[in-house]
């Protein structure tokens, strides 16, 4: 009987001899020569050859069977941003790309460097509502830095080659290859391209010295200035730059939530997150400072606010690697395009040694901020504080704990009670919001870094997005610790109608649950619950101390507020900053 490849194989090219490579063995042997050892996928009719050729590469190539297409991309987003890799996924076509499509959306909004294949049905059938097909190209357009659709075998090598060049040049992103069954079964020459030449390949451009120079000189001169640091600054390795350029010139550093970790948070410059939940010395500098310097961030409205009222008395500098990002939302008076490394080292070596008078006057002010309004919440005897939790594990980990997190409330929490210290240190979903994000991502940090101690801290909504990924955590042994924030309800939306909806708590009850220590069971995973706040250290104690996967479901007072808030739309100064 002839295999079924092989009856593809001559449907796509006849006259093609049976000893060159298929299109699948081509697309596998482009992966390893581009140092792929990891993927994370799942399997189905379109990619059937691509598996089968997989399987023979098995010693070289490891896939991770996940139990659902969001899975697998959110865990090569964590695999990607815990290490600054590409992380690969591999789904079949229709239902599987279209599973795939919230991950892609993810990553392109996070900026996070992975290469998605899609199986499609084999180009003859493409447009004739073919059985699983979708327009796949179409569909991932507006969410990816770049897409194709493989019409040719021979093509593969050289789009691979491109595809993990976009997917980590430049500002990083999502880039996906839809390749159609008979395009992976046709046989076809392959060259292995150690010279293609990109037509979009972008050069670092050198950093423009004038620009340079005269930004130092408006930094220097600013009696009351800001760093507003995001995730650039992660992505593009400039920890130890911003750290320098900072202390250098005693500036005050406030990181966005995808900055979080970019600048030590315990660190005396750093005045916290900024934005809508931020602290309240964070939004009030940047609202009264008269120099905001912009690194590798995108004026989020969750970090504006009211865009007109924003920073109403700074001149901005802004720097980013993404031209598209300089003025989209904010207009700078100075935008330096660039890697943010770069910039910073160009910055330092352009300080002068006569600078003003110090900025004594404006870290007094700062201080003051602090001072009267810190971050802080009301403890209890008889219910456990979210907020508390977060500080026990911050305790309990010494710190180090690479977190992961779902979206909501729990999110928050996490972002102003555990200090974050090194970059890629937290990994959350900042830009799309992506519920469910947390234990995938924790999956694929963990199998990224064996020995790191990984904590998803999720909400009981969001973890019963993804929960099916405990599986895949058993499956490969990768021993992540789950905390689920439980507090029955949708938490942060159940918060914005109890503040702007006059508490009409219109479909957030989420009390009707499983039990979540009964599910880990049933998952072979530990379970672990705690209830009353004077079991939270022994039971979080012995649950991170567990050597398997392990879920820790605690019971949290169901109506706390995350505080302060800048509600949507707001002007910085209409903070709330309690109940
Ligand atoms: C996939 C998805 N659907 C809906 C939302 C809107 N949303 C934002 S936060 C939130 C509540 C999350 O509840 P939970 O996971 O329990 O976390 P909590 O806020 O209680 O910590 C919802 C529904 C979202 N962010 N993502």
């Amino acid at each position: 009987m002839i295999a079924q490849q092989e009856i593809d194989n001559r449907a796509a090219n006849p006259t093609v001899p049976a000893e060159m490579p298929t299109g699948a063995e081509m697309l596998i042997q482009a992966l390893a020569h581009e140092g792929v050892d990891t993927i994370f996928g799942y399997p189905g009719g379109a990619v059937l050859h691509i598996y089968d050729e997989l399987w023979r590469a098995r010693d070289r190539i490891t896939h991770y069977l996940v139990r659902h297409e969001q899975g697998a991309v959110h865990m090569a987003e964590g695999y990607a941003r815990a290490t600054g890799r590409v992380g690969v996924v591999l789904v079949t076509s229709g239902p599987g790309a279209t599973n795939a499509v919230t991950g892609i959306a993810n990553a392109y909004m996070d900026s996070t460097p992975i290469v998605v294949i899609t199986g499609q049905v084999p180009k003859h059938l493409i447009g004739t509502d073919a059985f699983q097909e979708v327009d796949t190209v179409g569909i991932t357009r507006p969410c990816v830095k770049h897409n194709y659709l493989v019409r040719e075998a021979r093509d593969l090598p050289a789009i691979v080659r491109e595809a993990f060049h976009l997917a980590r040049s430049g500002r990083p992103g999502p880039v996906v290859i839809d390749i159609p069954k008979d395009v992976s079964a046709a046989r076809a020459n392959y060259s292995r391209l150690d010279h293609v030449s990109f037509p979009f390949a972008t050069r670092p451009a050198r950093v423009d010295e004038d620009l340079a120079r005269e930004a130092v000189r408006q930094i220097v001169n600013a009696k009351r200035p800001v760093l507003y640091v995001g995730g650039g600054i992660v992505n593009s390795g400039a920890v130890d730059s911003l750290l320098s350029f900072a202390e250098l010139l005693q500036l005050p550093v406030t990181p966005t939530l995808m900055g979080l970790g970019g600048f030590p948070s315990s660190h005396p410059l750093c005045l916290g997150m900024l934005g809508m939940h931020g602290t309240y010395a964070a939004n009030m500098a940047v609202a009264e400072s008269d120099l905001l310097v912009a690194l590798g961030v995108r004026f989020d409205d969750r970090v504006t606010g009211k865009l007109a009222t924003f920073a109403p008395h700074a001149r901005v500098i802004h720097v980013d690697i993404d031209p598209a990002n300089i003025g989209k939302n904010v207009t700078p008076t100075l935008a330096l395009t660039g890697d943010v490394g770069q910039v910073l080292n160009k910055f330092l070596s352009t300080v002068p040694p006569q600078r003003n008078e110090g900025l004594a006057s404006w870290w007094d002010q700062i201080r003051k901020w602090q001072l009267s309004q810190p971050l802080r919440f009301s403890g209890s005897q008889n219910q456990i504080k979210p907020q508390s939790v977060i500080r026990e594990l911050h305790r309990l980990t010494e710190g180090e704990a690479l977190i992961t997190t779902d979206v909501g409330q729990h999110q928050m929490w996490v972002a102003q009670f555990y200090p974050f210290t090194r970059p890629r240190q937290l990994i959350t979903s900042g830009g799309l919001g992506t519920m469910g994000f947390g234990l995938p991502a924790a999956i694929g940090a963990r199998l990224a870094l064996p020995d790191q101690l990984v904590v998803a801290v999720v909400g009981d909504g969001g973890f019963q997005m993804t929960n099916q990924e405990l599986a895949t955590a058993v499956q490969y042994d990768l021993p992540v610790k789950v905390l689920i924030m439980n507090n029955g309800y949708l938490g942060m939306v159940r918060q914005w109608q109890e503040m702007f909806y006059d508490r009409t708590y219109s479909e957030v009850d989420i009390s009707v649950a499983p039990d979540f220590v009964k599910l880990a069971e049933a998952y072979g995973v530990a379970g672990f619950r705690v209830e009353r706040p004077a079991e939270l250290h022994e039971v979080m104690e012995a649950a991170l101390r567990h050597k398997g996967v392990g879920v820790i479901d605690v019971v949290v007072a169901k109506e706390e507020n995350v505080f302060p808030m800048v509600p949507a739309g707001a002007d910085a100064r209409e903070m709330i900053t309690h109940a």
